[in-house]
């Protein structure tokens, strides 16, 4: 009994030791000025670049510019540089920053692998490297990130499939993997996430059916799938599943088949975006229902009969896409 008893401690001590020494190599506020330093020897020196002077060893961490620490222990907790015309690649060692909460890169030219290593920042509530010439593909590891809310890729030169480990966060509302190049299916595992509110996949070449909706995603607002290479038929009564759908636009791919009936459900929809596909048959007069549509994009299509009567809403007009929002 004593023995399984002390073997136990003992057991204890050892995993805590290691967990402990594992932990202490990365664990206070000069690995973070390590992992920032590495980042900004692999960023261009060039002489707009304000990280070049502002980022020194004579101040804090956390008196650098984009940088922000908690207010208690002093750890970098946020990192943006974002707008700052920045080129270079991310180093593995920003996966040291162990206490980043928001990671922001908008708008600059970092290229390269989105590097692996980001899994390791688990408090990690926003990723955003919108606008930006990262290549390669989306890391699968990224599931990992459980406390993930936003997440934008947008807008670089993904290649490969959606991941279908994203749909393991299950914290996850926003999703904008728009203005890439990936290919595959959208994997339907992903419309299990119920914390969704946008989930936005425009411009990338997508193929496949579009995925139907089995549980209720009453958070969902937006689903856009602009210009990919989607087949198929829109399924019977996904948007039952999609009460407070707001924005949904397919237009510029392969669907076919009728528009069913379940859409015209949702009563929050404002944009209704199905141009240029291979929709048929009548639009169903419960079309008039939707108070809220503005802007209908229904040409380039095979549907039948008159189109409902336009009001104020905005007819087959330039298709506008929105960008991902800042936080
Ligand atoms: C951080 O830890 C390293 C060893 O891991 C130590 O050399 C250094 O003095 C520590 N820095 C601070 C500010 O505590
Ligand atoms: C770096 O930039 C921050 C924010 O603009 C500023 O408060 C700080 O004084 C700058 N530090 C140096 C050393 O230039
Ligand atoms: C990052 O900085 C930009 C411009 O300085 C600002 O607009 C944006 O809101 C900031 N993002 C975060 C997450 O702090
Ligand atoms: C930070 O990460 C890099 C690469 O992931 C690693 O080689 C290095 O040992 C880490 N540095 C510290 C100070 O923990
Ligand atoms: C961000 O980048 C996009 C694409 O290059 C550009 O259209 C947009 O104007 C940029 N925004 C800012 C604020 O620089
Ligand atoms: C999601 O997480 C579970 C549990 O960690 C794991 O078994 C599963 O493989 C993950 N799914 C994907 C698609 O990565
Ligand atoms: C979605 O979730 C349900 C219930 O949690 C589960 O049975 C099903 O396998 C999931 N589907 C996918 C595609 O992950
Ligand atoms: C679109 O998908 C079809 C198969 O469904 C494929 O034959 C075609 O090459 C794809 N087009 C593009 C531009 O990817
Ligand atoms: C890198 C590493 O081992 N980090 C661990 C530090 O300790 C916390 C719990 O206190 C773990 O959750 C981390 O995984």
């Amino acid at each position: 009994m004593d023995r399984i008893l002390l073997s136990l401690i003992l057991l204890l001590l050892v995993q805590c030791h290691v967990v402990c020494v594992a932990n202490a190599t990365i664990s206070n506020v000069t690995s973070d000025q390590s992992a920032l330093l590495a980042l900004k020897a692999f960023i261009s020196d060039e002489p707009h670049n304000p990280l070049t002077s502002n980022w020194s060893t004579r101040t804090s961490v956390c008196n650098w510019i984009g940088v922000t620490c908690g207010s208690k222990h002093r750890r970098v907790i946020g990192l943006n540089i974002s707008y700052m015309s920045l080129a270079g690649t991310i180093p593995p060692h920003v996966g040291n920053l162990s206490f980043l909460v928001w990671l922001s890169a908008r708008n600059n030219s970092f290229f390269g692998f989105v590097p692996n290593e980001l899994t390791h920042l688990y408090r990690l509530k926003s990723l955003d490297f919108t606008f930006n010439n990262f290549n390669g593909k989306i890391p699968s590891s990224l599931g990992l990130l459980s406390r993930l809310q936003f997440l934008s890729l947008w807008g670089n030169g993904l290649t490969g499939t959606i991941p279908a480990s994203l749909s393991n966060i299950s914290s996850l509302q926003k999703m904008y993997l728009g203005h890439n190049m990936l290919t595959g299916f959208i994997p339907s595992s992903i419309f299990n996430l119920s914390s969704l509110q946008i989930i936005s996949l425009p411009e990338n070449k997508l193929s496949g059916p579009m995925p139907s909706v089995f549980f209720d995603m009453p958070s969902l607002q937006l689903l856009n799938i602009y210009m990919n290479n989607l087949s198929g038929g829109l399924l019977g009564d996904m948007f039952h599943h999609l009460p407070n759908l707001q924005f949904f636009d397919v237009s510029y791919n392969q669907l076919y088949g009728k528009v069913p009936l379940s859409l015209f459900k949702c009563k929050q929809l404002y944009y209704l975006g199905l141009w240029d596909n291979n929709f048929e048959g009548r639009l169903p007069p419960e079309i008039g229902n939707l108070a809220m549509l503005k802007y209908l994009y229904l040409g380039q299509n095979n549907f039948e009969g008159r189109l409902p009567p336009a009001g104020n809403r905005k007819l087959d007009a330039q298709i506008f896409i929105p960008w991902p929002e800042q936080l």
